[in-house]
């Protein structure tokens, strides 16, 4: 559609009869809208090129009919503050870091998250689980004027999808995923999953990333108790979760293996459908270092180009 917008001199009932002349003929409906009393006529791009003479006789200012925006604040959720990011978006929001998200996929609809996620690998099929997309938007919601703002919202996602539906997986998958994100070349593996036992097939695989230099990042685990594997290991950043108010939440895993705590109570972020929902857990608290892992090494990388 244009917007035709006449100087206030020119015969504006006029042009406008003589316009219905030239459709009289015609079996289309009034193919525009009118603003009379402003000398603005709206109408369709077919009629504008088909009478482009008529209308341009008299000098009309012509512009698209652009989409506006309301002015809706995007949020930061408290986690992203509480990390200390929005300081760091100063220097670095994370441009170029990649990171594998080994989860229950990621929907790539999804208007946060579409442009940041630039690959990944499906290990299991079929339903969907929200619980990747969470993960994900914790760590890049795009900053676009809506929604929420991920820690590091220019990092690029690889969505390494080895979680089924029901949030279960095999330890031959989690290790065929991490295998797919030292071969990628991935900087930072975030694992928001546990298990109580030991493996040593999964140490060594972790030990094999280690050795390549890839940061991996695990949540300590929901029981309350003692930290889980892989978030135990040696190698890996294991997160426990904390409230508002700074103090462990009480389902956290503690004790050894936990490296760090970061937020895990009541953190909002991205939910398949484009729409966005209020978690807890240590599965969230992890991605919020990973984004802040990814902030560094941005900035990193930036000085070390200059
Ligand atoms: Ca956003």
């Amino acid at each position: 559609m244009k917007i035709l917008t006449f100087h206030h001199q020119a015969p504006f009932a006029d042009i406008l009869a003589e316009l219905k002349e030239k459709l009289a003929t015609r079996a289309v409906k009034q193919p525009w809208r009118c603003f009379d009393d402003v000398s603005c006529m709206c109408v369709r791009d077919e009629l504008f090129q088909m009478y482009q003479d008529h209308f341009l006789r008299h000098n009309p200012i012509v512009e698209e009919n652009v989409v506006v925006s309301v002015h809706t604040e995007e949020e930061v959720p408290w986690g992203v503050k509480y990390v200390g990011a929005e300081r760091m978006w100063k220097r670095s929001k994370g441009t170029g870091v990649k990171i594998a998200v080994i989860d229950t996929g990621i929907d790539r609809s999804h208007f946060e998250l579409r442009d940041r996620v630039k690959g990944g690998i499906e290990l299991v099929r079929g339903k969907r689980n929200g619980h990747g997309t969470h993960v994900a938007g914790i760590i890049v919601a795009e900053m676009n004027q809506r929604g929420i703002v991920g820690v590091s919202p220019e990092a690029d996602l690889y969505d390494v999808r080895t979680f089924r539906e029901d949030g279960t997986a095999t330890l031959s998958d989690i290790m065929r995923a991490l295998n797919w994100s030292i071969e990628h070349n991935m900087e930072i593996i975030n694992m928001s999953f546990g298990m109580p036992q030991y493996s040593e097939a999964l140490a060594r695989i972790v030990k094999k990333a280690a050795d390549r230099g890839i940061v991996m990042v695990a949540s300590a685990g929901n029981n309350g108790g003692t930290v889980e594997y892989p978030a135990r290991y040696r190698e890996v950043i294991g997160v426990g979760a904390v409230g508002q108010n700074g103090k462990l939440a009480e389902f956290s895993s503690r004790g050894k293996g936990m490296t760090t705590t970061a937020p895990g109570v009541d953190i909002l972020s991205t939910w398949p459908g484009n729409s966005f929902k209020k978690l807890n857990g240590t599965s969230m608290a992890a991605p919020h270092v990973t984004g802040l892992i990814a902030l560094r090494l941005a900035r990193r990388k930036k000085t070390a180009a200059s």
